[in-house]
């Protein structure tokens, strides 16, 4: 059984053109290629879609498509992207073959005729004479439903702990049909311990949704993943054959500096082997340029040269002190880099540090605290101390007159220039 895995669509008002672009080739290359089936493993929405929007539209007329060349499996994936009840309209959508929306825990049969049969409970009982392959889901898992259950605190873990549970419970059904020559194929939205993220950056904690320990105790031969935007795999061979597990990536490349070339997955299922192999989309090529000063616009226009800028968005990225916040030039660089799709600068600036005196909030008095700045940036304290007292026995209008007597440059050498009206404005 031969089958198309996308996933992270992200269909957005900021992203369609990437999203629409990649995925309208996936829809080709899957007609061409020839596929059983096609499962979109989660996140077909970047966030919630009103229904005029061009995202919306572009969306539908594109699973339509896909929908035209074979059955299609579409994963609920992370709430924050597809609000619960987003992927209904689907079950409406029609075309030559039929569009299943797993929003629940479920098994489903893709049957010899090419239609799904879902099971009524979390997995079958018995599986359907007619079956062609044996697919179990596993959605998005609510953290909020989680935490209700058995608190915040434990949540995390409980996760990984119930689902591990639940995968394993999967595991008979699939000897069943393993027996009967069937392929059996998970289907989930989440995070693997350990798994690299798209920007190279292996992900660590406790509250992942699975280990591949746990995937793997599933015994499907292929696991077909969602989440995560870098496509990445890992295999097994054991009494059950050879398994695979793999997440296919977003199908474009929706930020600045991921890794790796975007596509679907093209997988081969059998009842004792499964593998895939990665089908490029033309995902927009980014270039990143970092400085670790002010931008030098002469090594801009090389890198520029060197990375060839020339259609692909393009960041550049440059960390200065606060004082030379007015020397970049951002229309010289929007300049140098003309040919990019498009360009997004990102100064960041650091600000002025100032050396503090350690310590100096516990002094009790003010005249501790001034002796103790006083060491610190090593200065006489003697005269600040004598205004300190003085401030402190005077009332504060003759301190105030006092100041206003003496000669301008005496309070502050600028002021001398200054003409009086000026100079009483200030004061
Ligand atoms: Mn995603």
């Amino acid at each position: 059984m031969r089958i198309a895995h996308l996933s992270d669509l992200h269909y957005g008002t900021r992203t369609l053109e990437e999203a629409d672009r990649c995925l309208a080739h996936a829809v080709d290359r899957i007609g061409a290629l020839g596929v059983d089936a096609a499962v979109l493993s989660g996140d077909a929405t970047d966030h919630a879609l009103a229904l005029h929007s061009p995202a919306a539209a572009r969306l539908l007329t594109q699973l339509r498509r896909l929908a035209d060349h074979c059955p299609v499996l579409v994963l609920q994936g992370t709430y924050a992207h597809e609000p619960p009840g987003a992927l209904d309209v689907l079950r409406t959508l029609g075309g030559r073959h039929p569009i299943h929306v797993a929003d629940r825990i479920q098994q489903l049969a893709l049957t010899q005729a090419g239609h799904w049969t879902a099971s009524a409970a979390w997995c079958f009982d018995v599986l359907p004479a007619d079956a062609a392959a044996v697919f179990c889901c596993v959605p998005t898992v609510n953290k909020a439903t989680v935490a209700a259950a058995v608190g915040a605190a434990q949540a995390g873990a409980e996760l990984g702990d119930q689902l591990a549970t639940l995968l394993a419970g999967f595991a008979p059904s699939h000897r069943a049909a393993r027996a009967r020559g069937l392929p059996t194929i998970g289907v989930s939205h989440g995070t693997v311990f350990g798994c690299l993220s798209e920007h190279g950056v292996p992900t660590a904690g406790f509250d992942h949704e699975f280990t591949t320990g746990a995937l793997f105790a599933a015994e499907a031969q292929a696991f077909l993943l969602g989440h995560i935007h870098r496509h990445q795999a890992w295999r097994q061979h054991d009494a059950c054959g050879t398994q695979c597990i793999a997440y296919a990536g977003s199908i474009g490349r929706f930020h600045h500096g991921e890794e790796g070339d975007k596509g679907f997955l093209l997988w081969q299922v059998e009842a004792h082997r499964a593998d895939c192999r990665l089908v490029p989309t033309p995902a927009r090529l980014t270039v990143d340029i970092v400085f670790a000063g002010r931008p030098d616009l002469d090594a801009l226009r090389l890198a520029a040269a060197r990375e060839a800028v020339a259609g692909a968005s393009v960041r550049v990225r440059w960390t200065i002190a606060d004082e030379e916040r007015c020397a970049v030039d951002r229309a010289a660089m929007l300049r140098i880099l003309a040919g990019a799709t498009d360009v997004q600068l990102e100064g960041r600036i650091v600000p002025l540090a100032r050396a503090r005196a350690p310590g100096i909030a516990q002094l009790p008095s003010l005249a501790d605290k001034v002796q103790a700045w006083a060491r610190t940036v090593q200065v006489d304290p003697d005269p600040l101390l004598a205004c300190l007292a003085e401030l402190a026995a005077s009332p504060p209008d003759d301190t105030a007159a006092r100041a206003l007597a003496l000669p301008p440059a005496a309070l502050r050498p600028d002021w001398a220039e200054l003409p009086p009206e000026a100079l009483a404005a200030a004061v």
